[in-house]
């Protein structure tokens, strides 16, 4: 084990073999120093936040995923989709704040034609021309590219002509093919989910990556799958942060309790020091809690994500956090945690206002 930690106080690159034994066998203060002399090394004492606006478009879904509470069929009651008109409304409701980025994902509802997603694209940007549009996952551009006869990247260039501006990092879940085929069968393979990011960072489109991770997976199925990000990132450098999200154990058929705080601080280390490439780890808060989140940028994280407002994905699976958070609130988290607050925006420049 000593070699191991050496091997990351000397910024040396650590294994797979490694990384597992760092993440079974390392006590917790020993792991959590090592993460947090990680992230001080790039970034001191910041800790990063944007001021953004989430926008769920949709709860329809054809993608059944078991650890999913968000989704609703077609017509059920619940189910609902947004106009290009109530997408106005919403990002006017706000208009008066200073928002830098809009942040989309929403169910895979088949019945929304190809114009949908650039008319949704372009209506924001024409509402709110600066801030950064940050939209749809793989999963969309996956769906369209099959449905519309049409490749990744003549519908990512068809998106950016719109306005898009990134990616999130949905979608990626687990990459093994075995818990996929549990978890989420209807969904895109982990690969054509690596192939997407890819193009997407071969257009010059950044792009955030996630785990799904707490549930029925194995440290092994996590540092195999943070193990084809950092190899994707080696050849592309498009990914901007990499997004650990805790799985929500309630109102979803996937029959596991979750996990508890070590396990997620253990998480976010591991990550910090194995995925060496990826400059940014966000500890996201909706998901995680406030006071775990804080307790993240303790052990590696350097992000706290943002003001959100309307999160609907984590929350309706039993997430406990606030749905969204002022700007004051969020600044307020991080400095009682020991950070000082820095703005950015989707890109990780830092904004002085
Ligand atoms: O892909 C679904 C996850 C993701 C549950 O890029 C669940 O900045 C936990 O992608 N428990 C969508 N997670 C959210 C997402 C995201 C969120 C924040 C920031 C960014 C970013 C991206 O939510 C899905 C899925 O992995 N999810 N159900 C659940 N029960």
């Amino acid at each position: 084990m000593q070699k191991y930690i050496d091997k990351v106080r000397n910024g040396e690159r650590l294994s797979i073999e490694g990384a597992l034994e760092l993440a079974k066998n390392c006590d917790i203060h020993t792991l959590g120093e090592l993460g947090k002399e990680a992230r001080e090394k790039r970034f001191g004492n910041k800790a990063f936040w944007v001021y953004n606006q989430h926008l769920n478009f949709t709860n329809v879904c054809a993608n059944a995923c078991r650890f999913c509470a968000f989704y609703k069929r077609a017509g059920a009651d619940g189910s609902y989709t947004y106009s290009i008109d109530d997408v106005r409304e919403r990002i006017r409701s706000r208009a008066h704040e200073p928002i830098r980025e809009i942040h989309i994902v929403g169910g895979l509802n088949p019945d929304l034609p190809y114009s949908y997603y650039m008319d949704l694209i372009a209506a924001i940007r024409e509402e709110r021309p600066n801030v950064a549009i940050k939209a749809f996952t793989a999963v969309e551009i996956a769906h369209l590219a099959q449905h519309m006869g049409k490749s990744h990247k003549e519908i990512l260039t068809d998106m950016r002509a719109a306005g898009l501006d990134a990616l999130p990092g949905g979608g990626a879940e687990v990459f093994s093919p075995k818990l996929r085929e549990k978890l989420c069968p209807e969904k895109l393979s982990g690969e054509e989910w690596l192939k997407i990011h890819e193009t997407a960072h071969g257009m010059g489109i950044p792009t955030n990556c996630t785990l799904l991770f707490g549930h029925i997976e194995t440290w092994e199925d996590r540092l195999e799958h943070m193990a084809a990000l950092r190899e994707l990132q080696d050849r592309t450098g498009g990914f901007k942060v990499f997004i650990p999200l805790q799985y929500q154990p309630k109102n979803n058929p996937l029959e596991s309790q979750g996990t508890d705080g070590q396990d997620y601080l253990r998480m976010i280390a591991i990550a910090r020091i194995f995925m060496d490439n990826i400059d940014h780890l966000k500890a996201y808060w909706a998901f995680s809690g406030i006071k775990a989140a804080q307790m993240a940028l303790h052990a590696g994280a350097d992000d706290f994500d943002g003001t959100l407002v309307e999160e609907k994905v984590g929350h309706a699976a039993g997430a406990s956090s606030p749905t969204g958070m002022t700007v004051a609130k969020l600044e307020e988290h991080i400095r009682q945690a020991g950070f000082t607050p820095v703005e950015r925006d989707t890109f990780f420049e830092e904004v002085h206002a």
